[in-house]
């Protein structure tokens, strides 16, 4: 049998808004591992995880807050991460904000690079989260996960060593539409492919997510998602501090986890930014759960797997 971890991560350090200290046990409250367990896992909760323990820590960028605490976070979740990819087919990271990729992404590109695999990442978001520590304007750091692991200057001696970095070649972006101008500078120069939501409006999600499965198939690589909520529309998914409209319908979101799942690459999951103090009657948590569910083999028909 399959083993799926969850492991809880309530970092809200690198928001803005306070909230996300409260995601993992919503979506324990939605019911995520009865959900997994009913899809033929077996589930184990390493229930919530604490920052290693941290000082002060200052940047000459006066608008950063909470560097100190997002390290600690950080340092922590690399080790559990990279441990729980280990022992189990599928760790599942329940957020917190996503400075928690600051940890998890090298955390599960060591395990693939032990086993001489290429690491890919999905980021699904409304944002790149490109930000380095010289260009972030609001000093939130959950704005930076992507510069790090990509192993852009400027985070050396503050953030964790980074050991196993992912090439910037192997990182799609899909629901992007909120980009500030230090961000598209990085995005360009690092050739991160980005299909933006007018992208998604001209071919849709099939088209470019088929693309990359592809690609990660032929390297025979290994595939880590990351799904802020705030990738969805805030209409069906409100519980989140940086909404913008415009996001991935039901159904768009739906097809891209039902085309990992018939992918079979996905090894490793982030589900980020859930702030249940933002939610209406749970709805957004429930709609995560379900689209993890999608995601680990849930189908509205019981027909063969299609291939992509
Ligand atoms: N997220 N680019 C904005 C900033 O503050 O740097 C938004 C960041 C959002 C972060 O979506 O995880
Ligand atoms: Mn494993
Ligand atoms: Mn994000
Ligand atoms: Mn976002």
């Amino acid at each position: 049998m399959l083993t799926c971890t969850l492991v809880g991560a309530p970092v809200e350090s690198g928001a803005s808004q306070v909230g996300c200290v409260m995601g993992p046990d919503a979506f324990r409250t939605a019911g995520l591992k009865t959900t997994i367990e009913d899809l033929g896992y077996r589930v184990v909760d390493l229930g919530n995880i604490v920052p290693r323990a941290y000082g002060d820590a200052a940047h000459v960028n006066p608008s950063i807050h909470h560097l100190g605490e997002t390290i600690g976070w950080a340092s922590a979740l690399e080790d559990v991460a990279y441990r729980a990819i280990k022992s189990s087919s599928l760790p599942i990271f329940l957020g917190g904000d996503h400075s928690l990729s600051i940890g998890t992404v090298p955390g599960v590109a060591r395990h693939a690079a032990e086993a001489g695999r290429e690491q890919f990442v999905l980021w699904l978001d409304a944002h790149p989260d490109i930000h380095t520590l010289k260009t972030t304007t609001s000093g939130n750091l959950h704005g930076t996960p992507v510069a790090y692991f990509t192993g852009q200057e400027d985070f050396d001696g503050v953030y964790p060593e980074l050991r196993y970095r992912v090439d910037p070649a192997n990182i799609c972006m899909m629901g992007i539409r909120s980009v500030d101008p230090a961000e598209n500078e990085h995005l360009t120069r690092t050739g991160i492919e980005v299909h933006d939501m007018r992208a998604i409006d001209e071919r849709g999600v099939a088209g470019p997510l088929r693309a990359f499965l592809e690609r990660i198939k032929k390297t025979n690589g290994v595939l880590h998602v990351s799904l802020d909520v705030d990738f969805l529309e805030p209409q069906i998914a409100p519980a989140v501090g940086t909404t913008v409209p415009g996001g991935a319908t039901f159904r768009e979101a739906h097809l891209v986890m039902e085309m990992l799942c018939d992918s079979g690459l996905v090894t490793s999951l982030d589900l980020v930014e859930l702030n249940p103090f933002l939610d209406e009657r749970g709805r957004t948590a429930k709609l995560m759960v379900d689209l993890c569910a999608s995601l680990l083999g849930r189908k509205v028909l019981d027909r063969p797997t299609r291939s992509y």
